[in-house]
């Protein structure tokens, strides 16, 4: 689905207000200071574009951002995905692969509208999300318990949530939107009673680890695969807490019973291998919660290894 699958753009969201804790938007700056994106290019030889700058979106954070339907920083994370939205449409549009380093999982409004819109300009066709994470992000600001918008990316995404102001998510139009069909969960343990009535409802196929335990990542992998259908584009949105803590403490909500590092390293394998990726999303690596300096490194070597797994990097 890439015209230029050796080319890269990069997109690093230096962002943490879909969520209350300090730290986050120094996610991308420690993936990069590890040398992530020399790796990238060096040993995996990808072309990259926009790898210059860790956006932090100051212009675009109002002064002034009281709740709104129970949102907190409502105009600011509007205002901050739609721009994130523009700049991965601009890559993806030029038949790229996108990789965006966040930041909170709230970006993925933006990460996901943009390539949703840009996969239905190049090849007239709707992609499919597999969200890996400990948590399904799909409350609706009514559903939501704590009002972070984390929390509640793929409610709007799907249109299962929908606003009208353009100041408060009334921009996504519907070109930037992902069928519930369409949207595969791997990894989850901690979903709000409001989150599984959504899943039930809505009949969205989700993958928790009491699934990935019964009958193991290999199978688990099949079947997610097998439930998108083969030669669908595929924007793949990794929250590192989808890892158990062992493997990435340093995260805003960590949950314990997560995946493995060789699990999470193995989703990215095979969604790779399918040849149909064409965005990745890695988020929610906040250095500055680590109780010590050796977990913040843990945290984001943790982080590495699921994005260059995802670029290719186990193919021998
Ligand atoms: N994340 N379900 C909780 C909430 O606040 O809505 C936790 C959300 C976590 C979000 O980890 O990206
Ligand atoms: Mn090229
Ligand atoms: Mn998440
Ligand atoms: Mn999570």
């Amino acid at each position: 689905f890439l015209s230029h699958p050796e080319d890269l753009g990069i997109v690093a969201v230096g962002f943490s207000g879909g969520q209350g804790k300090a730290g986050v938007d120094g996610g991308p700056a420690a993936l990069i200071e590890s040398g992530l994106l020399d790796q990238i290019r060096d040993e995996l030889g990808y072309n990259m574009y926009g790898h210059d700058a860790v956006h932090t979106y100051k212009d675009f954070v109002p002064a002034h951002d009281p709740p709104f339907r129970n949102m907190k920083n409502p105009r600011a994370v509007s205002a901050v995905t739609r721009r994130i939205a523009e700049q991965v449409h601009s890559h993806a549009k030029e038949g790229r692969l996108v990789l965006t380093l966040g930041g909170d999982h709230s970006i993925a409004i933006g990460t996901i509208a943009g390539t949703a819109k840009a996969v239905r300009e190049r090849l007239g066709r709707e992609m499919a999300v597999i969200w890996v994470d400990a948590h399904a992000d799909i409350n609706t600001p009514e559903t939501s318990g704590s009002g972070n918008i984390h929390g509640m990316p793929v409610s709007f995404l799907t249109g299962l949530a929908r606003e009208d102001n353009e100041d408060y998510f009334g921009w996504l139009e519907d070109e930037h939107r992902i069928s519930v069909r369409k949207l595969v969960y791997i990894g989850l343990r901690d979903v709000d009673a409001g989150e599984k009535r959504i899943l039930r409802e809505n009949g969205i196929k989700a993958f928790s680890m009491y699934d990935i335990d019964k009958h193991g990542i290999g199978r688990v992998m099949e079947m997610a695969l097998a439930h998108i259908g083969s030669d669908t584009p595929i924007h793949l949105s990794f929250d590192v807490d989808a890892l158990d803590p062992m493997w990435a403490p340093s995260t805003g909500t960590p949950v314990r019973g997560g995946l493995t590092l060789r699990e999470g390293d193995y989703i990215c394998e095979c969604v790779h291998e399918t040849g149909s990726l064409v965005a990745v999303d890695l988020v929610e690596v906040n250095p500055s919660l680590a109780t010590n300096e050796l977990q913040a490194q843990e945290t984001v070597r943790a982080g590495c290894s699921i994005v260059r797994c995802a670029l290719g990097e186990s193919l021998l």
